[in-house]
């Protein structure tokens, strides 16, 4: 008689499970989100350790230094819209507090989120991910 109830158990579980999963088929599924915006970052903002302008289709400086802990402040004045993720594009993976910036329009300005370890981070334009005026790289230390 166990035995039997146990089978009836353990064939319950997979079925009810098939059942969760086919529920939660609406949309927003966290596994799969929207091109661009893998890996928004976690955190919030630290003290803004640098600068960097995005004006004349380039990042200017295009390499600054700061701190462990602190942020960089983007600044966009390029007349339109740009996105700032961090490298490597297009998981964007390396250093998800860069990714706090992404869209920017322009006469906008934005932080990272504190940047955690001392390393160095490259950052791209996601719109133009090939343009090497449009990248650059943040030292921390
Ligand atoms: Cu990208």
């Amino acid at each position: 008689m166990n035995t039997g109830t146990r089978l009836l158990a353990a064939n319950a579980i997979p079925a009810l499970a098939l059942i969760a999963l086919v529920a939660c088929g609406g949309g927003g599924s966290p596994t799969s989100p929207p091109p661009g915006n893998a890996g928004t970052g976690t955190g919030s903002p630290g003290p803004s350790g640098a600068m960097i302008t995005i004006a004349n289709g380039r990042v200017s400086p295009q390499s600054v230094t700061i701190s462990v802990g602190q942020s960089v402040t983007f600044i966009n004045n390029d007349g339109r819209g740009r996105t700032v993720y961090s490298n490597p594009h297009p998981a964007h993976t390396d250093c998800p507090s860069i990714n706090a910036v992404a869209s920017i329009s322009n006469g906008q300005t934005k932080l990272t989120n504190s940047l955690p370890t001392a390393r160095t981070c490259g950052f791209h334009d996601h719109d133009d991910p090939d343009n090497g005026l449009l990248q650059g790289s943040i030292i921390i230390q």
